[in-house]
């Protein structure tokens, strides 16, 4: 279907939105104009048709795309499958003989694998402000991830203004790792990210890591240390060092608040607690901080999610757990799921995109050792953590963690293009997976890369254009 003057694209009532982004996209690729309208039956149209009533019909996300010489249609049940849909038509763009552009004929029925696709960013060791977020929500959009999970808290710095403790960023809003940048979100830069996140299908999820990595607010607060004074400043890369220490009067309302505060500004359903490498702490101890602080996000509504280490602690059922370290004893977090807890995935050899890419690469960290695009690709989530059932994964998250990512065009390089490697392992089924053709397809994501401006690493292992 050649694209030019007449095309539109026509989405009506609660599609609209879904619609308007589309267009505005298309807009930029073609540089033209493409409005939504209603539909007149004329060629030209890109229909988004959302079919009611579909809830349990079909699973979520699912979309279908029949395009022919006259017209283009996607068909979902839910927003999220027009949104995925549109995703894919955008890759269906072709140059037609008379120099313009087209959408290539085709006929895609697809669905999402997981539920949870999503990129954790580390805020905390270095800031990235809002545009640079929403930057990163737009690529993660574009491959399909629908959440985004940021770390808000560590020992080098806290990013998320809170009212009852205005100390946490105007003290420790300002430090970061060494060579990072500092700041801090208002509430109304993280309702932006939210909206923003939202209009895109993306689920922001909060991270207050809690009993270690706590450094910046007992730097805030001293009330939170056994002596009653701030501690300085942390600026390294040690972890497991900084802990809470439930018996001082401070630290329960410092938790109720914290959570309190931040589950009422996040519009979706879960908050993650953090809980990993709190290495300060005997078992027992830890166990029940765990306990009292998944206690304070049940009362505030929200879903408790929390890295493997949280399943050292009963767990209620609907608990997430984040499986990241490849080197633990994981019986735990097996038998956690077993008693109900779901699963996301973020196996640190495939996912953490902190790590460099080989041995040359300048920028990123290698405690995992070099991830490779091919690396970041070739993993099965099924065999990830044995003794997992099937229906307890939820789904899979790469990473980025910030001690040696300290701006925009170090975080790019570093997610582009393993992001999308890690966006197909979540979306795929084994049979639909095959490097040889991922090495392919990978290399046309390049152009629009350029084109947005975003800086990514020309992987050895792909014959880019
Ligand atoms: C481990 S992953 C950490 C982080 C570090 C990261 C560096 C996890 C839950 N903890 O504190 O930033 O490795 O790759």
């Amino acid at each position: 279907m050649p694209l030019g003057a007449g095309t539109r694209v026509v989405a009506v009532g609660e599609a609209e939105a879904v619609g308007a982004i589309a267009a505005a996209q298309l807009s930029v690729l073609l540089d033209r104009e493409v409005p939504v309208a209603h539909d007149d039956g004329r060629p030209g149209a890109i229909v988004l048709r959302l079919l009611s009533g579909g809830a349990g019909a079909s699973s979520p996300g699912a979309y279908r795309i029949q395009v022919d010489s006259v017209r283009a249609l996607v068909t979902a049940v839910d927003l999220d499958g027009l949104r995925h849909g549109a995703v894919t038509l955008r890759q269906l763009l072709v140059p037609t003989t008379d120099g313009g552009r087209g959408l290539r004929p085709a006929f895609v029925v697809d669905a999402p694998r997981f539920t949870w696709r999503g990129l954790h960013l580390d805020v905390a060791r270095s800031f990235f402000p809002v545009e640079t977020v929403e930057k990163v929500v737009d690529v993660a959009a574009a491959l399909k991830l629908n959440v985004l999970h940021l770390h808000l808290s560590d020992d080098q710095g806290w990013r998320l203004e809170l009212p009852s403790r205005p100390l946490l960023t105007q003290i420790s809003g300002r430090t970061a790792v060494d060579g990072g940048q500092a700041g801090f979100y208002t509430a109304a830069d993280y309702a932006r990210i939210q909206v923003h996140a939202g209009s895109r299908g993306i689920t922001v999820i909060p991270e207050i890591d809690m009993p270690g990595h706590v450094n910046a607010a007992q730097h805030a607060y001293g009330e939170l240390n056994p002596g009653g004074e701030p501690v300085p400043a942390y600026t390294g890369t040690e972890v497991g060092f900084s802990r809470l220490h439930p018996d001082l009067p401070a630290t329960l309302p410092f938790i109720r608040d914290v959570v309190t505060e931040v589950a009422a500004m996040t519009r979706g359903p879960f908050l993650h607690i953090g809980g990993d490498e709190a290495l300060a702490m005997q078992r027992p101890e830890y166990s029940r901080m765990i306990a009292t602080i998944a206690e304070q996000v049940r009362v505030a509504g929200k879903t408790l999610v929390g890295w493997q280490e949280i399943t050292q602690t009963p767990l209620a059922p609907s608990t997430v757990v984040q499986f990241w370290d490849p080197r633990a004893d994981t019986s735990d977090l097996v038998d956690a799921a077993w008693q109900g807890a779901r699963v996301v995935l973020s196996p640190a050899q495939h996912v953490y995109l902190d790590m460099k890419y080989d041995a040359d690469t300048p920028i990123g960290s290698d405690w995992v050792g070099t991830t490779e695009l091919r690396d970041a690709y070739e993993w099965e989530p099924m065999e990830s953590v044995l003794g997992l059932l099937p229906g307890s994964i939820a789904g899979v998250e790469a990473a980025v963690w910030t001690e040696y990512v300290h701006d925009e065009q170090e975080l790019f390089t570093l997610l582009l293009p393993r992001l999308a490697a890690v966006a197909e392992v979540a979306w795929s089924v084994p049979p639909r997976r095959s490097w040889p053709d991922f090495a392919v397809r990978v290399a046309r994501y390049a152009p629009t890369w350029d084109a947005a401006g975003l800086p990514w690493y020309r992987s050895p292992q792909v014959a880019w254009e």
